[in-house]
């Protein structure tokens, strides 16, 4: 939406306004400085995914859940077990930028421990 943040509120009446004279601009009026909504948008939401495989060890991916996603120990098997079970599982919804970072967080821990472990970024409501 376009328009300044500010305006100001015109407060002529009387003679001026109701005589339906013309507004002379170089003659100063009263205003008020009023604020007008902010112009903000929500930004969109992705999700990091974490998929199974058959070789990186749960302990692994569990750790990863925990350091890189604040999960407690709890949280982390829970999800981790999900994963395992049903073949992806959910780690967090970011802006997209914390989402690519997480994941290349996650996929350069798995390369240095040589696991095959992927992670992807899904935007949220493209399902
Ligand atoms: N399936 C793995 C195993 O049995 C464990 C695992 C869980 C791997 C979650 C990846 O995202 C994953 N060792």
């Amino acid at each position: 939406m376009a328009g300044p943040d500010m305006a100001l509120a015109d407060t002529r009446y009387g003679e001026e306004m109701s005589a339906g004279k013309p507004i002379d601009d170089d003659n100063p009026t009263i205003g008020i400085a009023v604020k007008s909504r902010p112009k903000t948008k929500k930004p969109s939401l992705y999700k990091v995914l974490m998929l199974n495989d058959d070789y990186t060890p749960m302990e692994f991916v569990v750790q990863v859940l925990e350091r890189l996603f604040a999960m407690s120990h709890d949280e982390a098997m829970r999800i981790m077990l999900h994963v395992h079970q049903s073949g992806v599982g959910i780690c967090g919804v970011f802006t997209y930028e914390v989402a690519e970072t997480k994941v290349n967080q996650v996929m350069e821990e798995a390369r240095k421990n040589q696991h095959p472990l992927q992670c992807t970024v899904e935007k949220e409501g493209d399902d």
